[in-house]
């Protein structure tokens, strides 16, 4: 009896890691993603996500919607596709160019309290050039601060909003007739306002690592004036961004690349001019983030639970 390698199912014995880079990033070969995957690839699959905050799968052709999805599942509970952006699907959002462009550092979903957990995201249609994604590490960047600043990190909370200032990002180069369904999107991201406060040093739930909690949405820092805050801001995102705390993934038609919401930053490099770029995004419910000193984070404005439920992080298996 001869084995089709393309529709056998993967063990955990084919999965290889392979790391991208001394603090982030890692390409997982040898498993073919969907929904039928057994116990040990799943584990094995969240121990090199723990491990390497972001991880790369190529040749993944044969994925659509539902096994993005039925995959997903595996990992946790997909959330709907987004708090306010709602029109565009259920649970899948499409990361579509003609809608916007992700060139700036962020935390996905970062202005509710339950921040989701992972991010999977796949190569739909990509430009001819350009259009990389880069990811940071928020547990190389704590952990490269100086120890005064580490201090002042962990006792400090950022507001997160929604209210996320487009205009002081560069001027994007978009297709033809896109600024109108851009302005539609903007406007739909918006539509309802939510404010959180988080510690800037949250705990991984599952890894007890900790991490920075910064990126675009967030407004100030609780306590300091806006002066004060975008000062301190800057430095600590400057930081938390330098390259030797990040990872670059140039998409092939095929890749999926699944990061870990908790402990990173992502950018989208929008250097592909007005060429069409799609990628289809399924999030994973996340918990209520937690800092060095035992408090959760705190929901000023909006209700997240009709987006996502508050997820019991479940321990890696020793
Ligand atoms: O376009 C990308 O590569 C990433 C966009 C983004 O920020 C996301 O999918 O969450
Ligand atoms: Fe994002």
């Amino acid at each position: 009896m001869s084995v089709d390698f393309d529709t056998r199912t993967a063990s955990a014995r084919d999965v290889s890691v392979v790391r991208l880079g001394g603090h982030i990033g890692a390409r997982v070969d040898g498993v073919r993603l969907g929904g039928d995957l057994d116990e040990a690839t799943v584990e094995a699959i969240r121990r090199a996500l723990a491990e390497h905050k972001v991880i790369f799968f190529r040749e993944q052709h044969h994925l659509d919607d539902a096994s993005q999805y039925a995959f997903a599942e595996l990992l946790g509970t997909p959330t709907t596709a987004h708090p306010t952006v709602t029109s565009r699907g259920a649970h899948v959002l499409p990361i579509d160019s003609d809608y916007g462009k992700a060139n700036s550092w962020h935390t996905d979903v970062s202005f509710v309290d339950r921040i989701p957990k992972a991010s999977i995201l796949r190569a739909v249609e990509l430009p001819a050039y350009g259009g990389s994604t880069t990811w940071a590490s928020g547990v190389a960047a704590y952990e490269g601060l100086p120890a005064p600043l580490k201090t002042l990190a962990e006792n400090l909370w950022a507001t997160h909003t929604n209210l996320y200032d487009y205009a002081a990002e560069s001027a994007e180069q978009l297709r033809d007739g896109a600024d109108e369904r851009v302005a539609e999107y903007r406007a739909e991201f918006r539509s309802e306002y939510f404010e959180t406060e988080h510690p800037v040093v949250r705990v991984h739930p599952e890894t007890g690592e900790r991490s920075l909690l910064l990126g675009h949405f967030v407004k100030g820092f609780v306590g300091l004036s806006g002066r004060q805050s975008q000062a301190l801001f800057r430095l600590l995102q400057d930081h938390q961004t330098r390259l030797e705390y990040t990872t670059r993934w140039n998409w092939a038609a095929g890749d999926v690349a699944v990061w870990d919401n908790r402990a990173t930053q992502h950018y989208a490099v929008a250097d592909y001019d007005g060429l069409h770029r799609r990628l289809n995004r399924i999030t994973l419910a996340g918990d209520v983030p937690v800092s060095v000193h035992g408090e959760a984070s705190r929901s000023v404005a909006g209700d997240a639970s009709a987006y996502s439920v508050v997820e019991v992080p479940r321990p890696l298996a020793s």
